[in-house]
């Protein structure tokens, strides 16, 4: 870990800013007078989030036009939320675009969404009062209690098929759940396994929707759709349905939307809550400039690999399915928004090969990808054509279990709000990975099929 050098802010951009600052202040006073340098407002400013300058909005940075050079970017620790051929939509605060701007990208805010933006309400909600749904345009999606409800009477009225464990607590406290889908579900039966799972980031709240739709349409299929009951019958699926549901609830409790994107866990040393999940997973844990050493970062990775509670809980549950020796799951997928993207790894390097992944593995990858795609419409890629992301899940899953993991990222692919589309297209968003998600499942007992290998690579099964 590099060293602090002021609490709270992110050392990347200190450093390019001491660099990228010219007269009249040099570079040691950048550094040493909070009130030398946009970053000095910030560590003044410290956690205080309600600050206007600390609020996150969206910016349009235009220039960015490679991996190398979003890669770039990401390093000083904003999110990047779109890609597009010669720039890119982030989430920063207003003091991270001042610095941007002052490293000389051009930044540009985008409008707010009216959601976004806290009305100014005739009776405020008192401080820390709960609201207990989302905002009007967006009752539609399931709070952390309804979908919970949700899922109870599911497993109510399915039991044969599908059954709930929690396998673990948030760092709050609430469950982590894994829901099991197959026939004869109380036993462990030698079928293969396929994972899925959810809402890593706090924000993207229509991949709760998109496990609640795969838990509805494989249950209530169960028996008249051919193809749903041949899946059960041959397959366990996992559900794991909502990974941050910390970070899920602080972004819908002010009543209007926070843009939150961590978990809620507290800092050492620092006022900033919260660590990036899909930076925080133990393989190749901030190897590469993908993610951020600072606390107050979007993209901040954890203190050390699996540092994050929800994450430690997830990995043992991993862990739990090698059984005799073989890891039983031998396919995921994680969802995200947004972009519209089915992503593979490797996240952490810009090689299409090399340790951890052979030509055979990575034509598998691409082949099953590209077809999943072909499906839905998203664009198929290795993850690292976006920019370059370390600890991430779908690298933890191939590179330590070798399972194969992709990375969906859903709806929308650009503008048509964002990180939060209304409720109305839900249904359509969440039913158009359907084929994808049945095709993934069929492919699951050998994924080396698609490439025609299965005869070299699944003997014996
Ligand atoms: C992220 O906008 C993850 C790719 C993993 N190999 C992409 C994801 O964690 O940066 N994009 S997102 O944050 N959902
Ligand atoms: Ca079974
Ligand atoms: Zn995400």
């Amino acid at each position: 870990m590099r060293p602090r050098i002021r609490g709270g802010r992110s050392t990347v951009l200190a450093a390019l800013l001491s660099l990228a600052l010219a007269a009249p202040i040099t570079a040691a006073q950048a550094l040493d007078s909070p009130a030398g340098a946009a970053a000095g407002a910030a560590a003044t400013e410290g956690a205080d989030r309600t600050h206007p300058d600390r609020q996150p909005h969206q910016y349009e940075v235009t220039g960015p036009a490679t991996p190398a050079a979003r890669t770039a970017l990401a390093a000083t620790g904003v999110s990047i939320d779109e890609v597009h051929a010669r720039s890119v939509v982030i989430t920063a605060d207003r003091t991270q675009a001042g610095t941007l701007r002052q490293l000389g990208y051009r930044v540009r805010q985008l409008p707010d969404l009216p959601a976004a933006t806290p009305a100014t309400p005739a009776t405020p909600a008192a401080p820390g009062a709960r609201v207990k749904d989302f905002p009007p345009g967006y009752t539609g999606y399931h709070t952390y209690a309804e979908a919970t409800k949700e899922i109870d009477t599911l497993v109510a009225k399915y039991p044969a098929i599908l059954s709930k464990q929690v396998i673990g607590k948030s760092r709050e406290g609430r469950d982590i759940l894994a829901l099991k889908l197959s026939k004869n579900v109380t036993k462990d039966e030698n079928e293969p396994e396929v994972l899925f799972t959810a809402h890593q980031h706090a924000r993207e709240h229509l991949t709760v929707e998109m496990a609640l739709y795969l838990l509805g349409e494989l249950t209530s299929k169960y028996g008249s759709d051919p193809r749903v009951t041949k899946i059960l019958d041959s397959r366990e699926i996992w559900i794991v349905p909502d990974l941050n549901p910390d970070g899920g609830e602080y972004d819908i409790a002010s009543g209007s939307f926070r843009s939150w994107r961590k978990n809620r866990q507290p800092n050492a040393g620092s006022s900033e809550v919260g660590t990036d999940l899909n930076r925080n997973w133990d393989f190749k844990w901030g190897c590469c400039n993908g993610s951020s050493d600072d606390p107050g970062d979007e993209t901040y990775r954890g203190a050390s690999p699996a540092s994050a509670p929800e994450v430690q809980v997830v990995s043992k549950f991993v862990r739990s399915r090698i059984v005799g020796g073989t890891q039983q799951i031998k396919a995921a997928i994680d969802f995200h928004t947004y972009s519209e993207l089915v992503l593979w790894p490797f996240g952490f390097t810009n090689d299409p090969t090399g340790p951890g992944m052979t030509q055979d593995e990575h034509d598998t990858f691409a082949t099953l990808g590209k077809k999943m795609a072909a499906t839905n419409g998203y664009t198929p890629e290795q993850s690292s054509e976006l920019y370059i992301t370390d600890g991430a899940i779908d690298d933890w899953l191939w590179g330590d279990q070798k399972i194969f993991a992709y990375t969906f990222e859903m709806y929308p692919s650009s503008g048509h709000g964002g990180f939060y589309p209304k409720d109305s297209v839900i249904a359509k968003e969440t039913a158009r990975n359907r084929e994808a998600v049945l095709q993934f499942l069929e492919t699951a007992d050998c994924v080396y099929r698609v490439i025609g290998k299965e005869g070299q690579y699944c003997k014996g099964r």
